[in-house]
């Protein structure tokens, strides 16, 4: 199985599964991905998402013996691109957070994939490779959107354009990711994270998500409307009265996602 799902109190954990290529992305993986999130997506029970891959590796990014050039006939990356964006479409409008645990380099496609998650811890051993420009591509899966935005225009040139590995340290400083860990700490950390996120107020979390992307393409004064009306809407959830409660009790709050 090129994905596999582990379910994990409040949680699912999915490991990308091809070791012995690096985790490299195919179709299929892609559409396994995207069956895992939907399937977390829809289980009541769910409220968080860790994503890793197994082995050495985070993601090489696409497979490239599935995209080899036959006979001078170019590959159909049109109908494997159009399958990759829906997980980055699913992952970025899951109402649920997600950790990615960079285990590994991450190059590519699957670069792409770890920054398109919520919350990136990477191993300290970690890098990310923007390896497009070495095949004559461009940073795909919505890299050329995520990359100026998180680290400003003149890295994200410099990135998409040298190809070179990235450290997981350099990626903390630059603002690509949210911490490095040492290795041997990294998955205990992540799931430690993912548990935590899964206690906390789950539809919050998720409107948060919305809000940020939205922020991305509004006028300030059309946020602060939409900022209003998301915060109106989770005025009258349950885990905002707890959270209220448990402040004013003094204790710690119990959350159920509702
Ligand atoms: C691989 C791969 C790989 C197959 C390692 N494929 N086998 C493009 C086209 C279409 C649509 C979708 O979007 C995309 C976007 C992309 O993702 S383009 C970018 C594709 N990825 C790359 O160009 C990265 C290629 N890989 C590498 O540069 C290196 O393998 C890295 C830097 C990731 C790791 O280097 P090492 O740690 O030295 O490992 P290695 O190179 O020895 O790889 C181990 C094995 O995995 C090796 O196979 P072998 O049979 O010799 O043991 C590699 O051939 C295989 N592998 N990446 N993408």
């Amino acid at each position: 199985m090129t994905i596999l799902v582990e379910e994990c109190p409040g949680y699912r954990h999915i490991t990308l599964n091809r070791p012995d290529r690096l985790n490299a992305l195919t179709a299929e993986m892609g559409a396994a991905l995207l069956a895992a999130l939907e399937a977390a997506e829809a289980e009541r029970e769910c409220r968080a998402v860790l994503v890793s891959g197994a082995g050495r590796a985070f993601c090489a990014g696409q497979d490239l013996t599935a995209v080899a050039p036959n006979g001078g006939r170019a590959p159909d990356l049109k109908t494997l691109l159009d399958g990759y964006n829906r997980v980055i479409r699913k992952l970025r409008g899951l109402g649920l957070p997600v950790v990615c645990a960079v285990n590994g380099v991450a190059a590519g496609a699957g670069a792409n994939l770890a920054l398109a998650c919520d919350i990136v811890l990477a191993g300290r051993s970690a890098s990310f490779i923007q390896a497009f420009a070495k095949i004559g591509l461009i940073p795909d899966v919505g890299g050329t959107w995520m990359l100026p935005r998180l680290v400003g225009a003149a890295r994200a040139r410099g990135l998409a354009m040298l190809a070179e590995p990235l450290s997981a340290e350099r990626a903390v400083e630059w603002g690509l990711i949210w911490q490095a860990v040492d290795d041997a700490a990294l998955l205990d950390e992540a799931h430690g994270l993912t548990a935590r996120l899964a206690q906390q107020a789950t539809i919050g979390l998720g409107l948060a998500k919305r809000a940020l992307d939205a922020a991305e393409t509004n006028t300030l004064d059309r946020q602060l409307d939409f900022e209003r009306d998301l915060q109106d809407q989770l005025a009258s959830t349950a885990d905002y009265a707890e959270g209220v409660r448990a402040f004013l009790d003094k204790r710690r709050p119990i959350f159920t996602g509702r």
